[in-house]
């Protein structure tokens, strides 16, 4: 076997690429079908860690496929380079975090050539880049004018210790700050929000249509969160308030047994109320405590019940007319449904734990069909205890809820109502290192667009922008004398930027017209790619980048900007690498794989051969990395170099045979993106081969669907067979279906040297499985019976010949 000197290889071919554009992707081919698939865009932090290898190698193999099946492909790349990852790394290092950044595209891009894949680099995309934020800017501002960007106070997570609002997903669930751990704290700011709750019912109705594994919808579905049920009016007894309190109840079935209200420690009646509580002190106490918990503890199920019951005050159930009291307690949120329920102990877990606590009476009004009497009762049944209203003992659950709705709403008291889980989106940060809000506000504080011509408007760079609980570009000379040259004496500007997932809502338009100077991007070139095929991310992007871009996207299409209601048509979470002791890779555990260390070792090819036999990449599993399994990777690319040196003049019936149904199962599990058993099939194929030899033209045939995994060695060995033209603008190969043979296989069974039947077993069976098959059959068994099996004999694929102990 000639040497493999991967580095010389590999460095050859990736020059050759860009010197030929070989990756260069019009917007149309005469005759070929455009075909979109994507990545999502990496965070420029630093180094390039395998988990990018995992996005961006693998999926390679899957464009260059669709590429070899004739369509015009696209799979871009650029960087998510604004946020927070980038700008405390900064901070960290004590560098402008603009330099900082782009000094990692620039690493990064070098580091994401080396993987080899088919990036039309030209198209590239980098959203802290002015020619690409301007566009981000302008599509706020046609959100805003359609009154989808709104302005109002919110009660946010704050992080003391770094001094900004955090997004949800920033909090980790014991409410302490994910970067920081700072415990974050609940504060009441003026916040830019989009507003997503206008497009729930889409958002949900819209995933039915989708081509996305059923767990993403669901967890869509989920975060969406819909709830059909009523608004009920509880009327408020005390000395000086007269009012409602409002609930927002699914279970108006349980009416009857609702035998106290909760507020949510936040809400507004709370303070109305004050001159009637009579002990207002220890309910101020109370709010502080709940103002520093998180959402996600709040709602646990396991933490152990807290409230206080307002003193002097008491409430109406409108069903009987009975007095009950009312509690505030933190298991009840501000921002769900009213911020106030009805409790109903004996149906639902929650205020069943509170009641308890609190030795509140318990009242059952739904019975268990199976006769249980266990309480809480949660699920459906039929009405009891409810006679206040004549009809309704006796009801199916389901069938009370509207009756007891509809009762309600004639007296006035009740109205159907569909609530959302789901929250507008909150984009301000108070950070530097993000898009700024093109707005300004007037001399009296009223908010005005930046008008185009000002656009792209430019993050100052006079910012100190360490943070301080001031937002950074409230101390930048530069903006506040740029706003008011252009709008006058008094004018202020909007201090707070984007949050990054604003810029990756629409990343993936702009691929298709990247360099586009008057348009973010143009109608005939959208109209070309999107919507995107197929869509590979990671998994923590399933309720917030997938639903935030699906909301952008739907807006966009509201305002005639694109064509189609969804961007994605297919979707695929992607799993993780573990370290090779099956723990998350970090410094902490000293377990990371660095794969710039492993391409020098071992070569691209291999690691690229290696990420995609590592699991099913359909699942979003976890996989350890293996470093025996690496070097296995080495081992076939250099069989496979073998197979190169010593082609045979025909090659053999069997031969022709499996490799019609290598090709055939290739094609089907690329398509599927389960590289790891197309990778299996092909070294059943080398190890035959190796054995039994095959002609150059089979083996090209064979070279053609390797291309795709080993994007460099087969451009390699195409060249050495002669052809000077790259192997990756050939189209896949044909395969016989008249040559592949049947999953099974017939062997002949011999029972101490005579034929005495035959018997049908899968081509994967052993000699154990066969023997067992065997000894089933009538027609064989019959000439053993009463005797011993001494020894069998098995010609793989052929014959099994059972030999009797003799008696
Ligand atoms: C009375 C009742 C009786 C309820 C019963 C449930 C069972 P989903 O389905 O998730 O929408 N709820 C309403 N607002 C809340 C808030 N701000 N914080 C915490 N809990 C809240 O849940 C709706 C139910 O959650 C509502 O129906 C209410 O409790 C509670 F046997 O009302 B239910």
């Amino acid at each position: 076997m000639r040497s493999y000197d991967h580095k010389k290889v590999e460095k050859k071919w990736q020059k050759k690429w860009e010197e030929t554009n070989l990756y260069h992707i019009p917007n149309s081919v005469p005759g070929k079908e455009n075909y979109y698939t994507l990545v999502e865009y990496p965070y420029p932090s630093g180094n390039l860690h395998i988990g990018h290898w995992y996005a961006f190698a693998v999926p390679d193999i899957f464009a260059r496929y669709k590429r070899m099946r004739g369509f015009n492909v696209l799979y871009p790349i650029g960087f998510d380079s604004f946020g927070l990852p980038a700008e405390n790394a900064a901070i960290k290092n004590n560098v402008d975090p603009k330099e900082w950044t782009y000094q990692n595209i620039k690493t990064m891009t070098a580091q994401l050539q080396s993987i080899g894949a088919m990036f039309d680099w030209s198209r590239k995309v980098i959203a802290s880049d002015p020619e690409y934020y301007q566009w981000t800017q302008w599509l706020f501002l046609q959100l805003y004018n359609k009154g989808l960007a709104y302005q109002k106070e919110a009660v946010v997570n704050w992080d003391p210790v770094d001094q900004t609002v955090l997004a949800n997903e920033q909090v980790l669930p014991d409410g302490t700050a994910e970067r920081s751990g700072a415990v974050v704290e609940k504060k009441k700011l003026k916040q830019w929000f989009l507003k997503i709750t206008d497009y729930a019912e889409r958002l949900l109705n819209d995933l039915e249509d989708l081509h996305w594994p059923e767990e993403i919808k669901q967890a869509q579905r989920a975060w969406i969160g819909k709830s059909e049920g009523a608004l009920i009016k509880f009327k408020v007894v005390s000395e000086k308030f007269k009012g409602d309190v409002e609930v927002f109840t699914t279970r108006p079935d349980t009416l009857f047994g609702a035998t106290y209200l909760v507020l949510s420690p936040e809400h507004a009646v709370v303070n109305d109320l004050k001159d009637s509580i009579k002990n207002w002190n220890e309910i101020l106490r109370y709010i502080e405590v709940s103002a520093k918990k998180s959402e996600l503890e709040r709602q646990k199920d396991d933490k152990e019940k807290t409230g206080v019951k307002l003193e002097g005050i008491t409430a109406i159930n409108p069903a009987n007319q009975e007095e009950i009291p009312i509690f505030i307690a933190d298991y009840v949120l501000a921002g769900y449904g009213t911020g106030a329920i009805m409790a109903v102990p004996a149906h639902d877990e929650r205020d069943f734990e509170f009641a308890k606590k609190f030795n509140l009476p318990i009242k059952q009004v739904i019975e268990d069909p199976s006769g249980e009497t266990f309480l809480p009762y949660t699920g459906e049944g039929v009405v009891v205890n409810s006679g206040g209203f004549p009809w309704a003992d006796g009801l199916l659950s389901q069938d009370a809820r509207q009756e007891i709705t509809e009762e309600l709403s004639h007296r006035g008291v009740a109205k159907e109502k569909t609530t959302y889980r789901l929250r507008d989106w909150s984009i301000g940060r108070q950070r530097y290192w993000g898009c700024p809000i093109p707005i300004v506000y007037d001399p009296e504080g009223n908010p005005h667009q930046i008008p185009d011509e000002h656009l792209p408007w430019l993050l100052p760079t006079d910012v100190d922008f360490k943070p301080t609980g001031v937002a950074p570009l409230a101390r930048s000379k530069e903006l506040k004398e740029r706003v008011e040259k252009i709008f006058g004496k008094g004018w202020t500007p909007e201090y707070d930027t984007m949050d990054t997932f604003v810029d990756s809502s629409w990343y993936y338009l702009r691929y298709t017209d990247p360099q586009n100077k008057k348009e973010f991007a143009s109608k005939e070139k959208l109209a070309a790619w999107l919507p995107v095929n197929r869509y590979s991310g990671g998994a923590e992007h399933t309720t917030m980048h997938l639903l935030y871009s699906r909301f952008f996207h739907k807006a966009l299409f509201d305002l005639g900007l694109v064509n189609e209601g969804e961007p994605y048509t297919e979707r695929f979470n992607r799993g993780l690498i573990l370290g090779p002791d099956g723990r998350k890779m970090s410094k902490r555990w000293g377990n990371v794989i660095d794969p710039d260390e492993q391409v020098k070792n071992v070569g691209a090819d291999s690691v690229r051969l290696y990420l995609g036999f590592i699991g099913p990449y359909h699942i979003a599993g976890s996989y350890p990395w293996d470093m025996g399994g690496l070097v296995g990777m080495r081992r076939f690319l250099e069989r496979v170099i073998g197979l190169c040196d010593k082609t045979s003049d025909t090659t053999p019936a069997s031969i022709e045979i499996e490799l019609n149904k290598t090709i055939k199962k290739v094609g089907e599990d690329i398509e599927a993106f389960k590289f790891n058993t197309a990778i299996s099939q092909m070294m059943i194929l080398v190890n035959m081969v190796e054995k039994e030899g095959i002609a150059q033209l089979d083996l090209e045939r064979f070279l053609r669907i390797f291309a795709p995994f080993a994007s460099h060695l087969s451009e390699e060995l195409w060249e050495r067979l002669g052809h000077n033209s790259s192997i990756h603008l050939e189209p896949w190969p044909q395969f016989d279906a008249s040559r592949i043979q049947s999953e099974e296989m017939q062997i002949a069974v011999q029972v101490n040297g005579k034929t005495r039947g035959i018997v049908t077993v899968s081509r994967e069976a052993t000699e154990s499985d066969i023997v067992a098959v065997a000894l089933q059959n009538s027609l064989v068994s019959k000439w053993i019976e009463g005797r011993e099996v001494g020894k069998t004999i098995y010609v793989k694929g052929k014959l099994l010949s059972i030999v009797l102990k003799s008696s």
